[in-house]
């Protein structure tokens, strides 16, 4: 009779290894996933999972804000808070990583400031970074901090959203075009601002969430009320 194997399933067996070497094979393409995650949800792990796979990436680094300047009229929930949230969603997927150097950084968190600090992690012109974002953001590019360097600093990913129509993108300015990527992902039409209502309004956020990003909100006591 045949021997069961007891070789692990491709996935489980892949070792993550964080600082593989460029030297031959071109520049490391690494993936930044930023956002404010208030809460993180599957729309976010399915955008960042897909760039991963299509575009070749070494790894995705999430970043979530520290001072989201950019929602300074709307409540958003401690940054401590997103931060647990973020690792919860983001720790069973060996090419995710998580960083708190917009946290950290104790001021306004402009996403140029990041990939220019973040380039000291890396070799010298050994990295290309890939920020990847769903196409509602990228619409708003030109109003963030010299966007022009952030086109510079590497590649913008415009990921597809429910509502959003891809052609919007060719009225970005042409400088922040050379660097697009327009990439079609799997539709969800999950967002941060719906589940904090459906847990105010006591619906199911089951399945929009991972589980234990839906239990930390529920013992967290979090988006129960209307400031949080
Ligand atoms: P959000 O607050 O939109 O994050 O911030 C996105 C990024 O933009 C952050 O890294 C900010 O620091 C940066 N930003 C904004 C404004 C100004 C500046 C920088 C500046 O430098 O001056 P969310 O948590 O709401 O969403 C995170 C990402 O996920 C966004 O790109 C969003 O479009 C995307 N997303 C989805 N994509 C596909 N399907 C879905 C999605 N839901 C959210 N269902």
């Amino acid at each position: 009779m045949k021997k069961a194997s007891k070789q692990r399933p491709k996935e489980e067996s892949r070792q993550y290894m964080p600082m593989q070497s460029s030297e031959g094979l071109g520049k490391r393409k690494i993936g930044i996933m930023g956002g404010t995650f208030d809460p993180v949800h599957y729309g976010h792990l399915v955008a960042a999972e897909e760039a991963y796979f299509s575009l070749g990436l070494s790894e995705v680094i999430f970043v979530p804000t520290g001072d989201s300047f950019h929602k300074e009229d709307l409540p958003v929930s401690q940054v401590e808070h997103r931060y647990n949230m973020t690792m919860l969603a983001t720790l069973d997927n060996p090419h995710f990583r998580l960083s708190r150097i917009e946290i950290d950084r104790k001021a306004p968190s402009h996403t140029v400031d990041t990939l220019r600090e973040m380039r000291h992690w890396f070799s010298p012109n050994g990295v290309c970074f890939h920020f990847i974002t769903g196409l509602d953001a990228v619409l708003n590019i030109a109003s963030w901090k010299e966007p022009e360097a952030i086109a510079d600093l590497g590649k913008i990913v415009a990921v597809s959203r429910p509502g959003y129509n891809p052609q919007i993108l060719d009225h970005l300015p042409d400088e922040i075009k050379q660097s697009l990527i327009p990439l079609e992902i799997p539709l969800l039409a999950i967002s941060s601002t719906a589940i904090r209502n459906r847990v105010r309004e006591g619906k199911s956020i089951r399945y929009l969430v991972p589980w234990p990003v839906e239990h930390y909100i529920y013992k967290s006591n979090l988006y129960y009320r209307n400031g949080w």
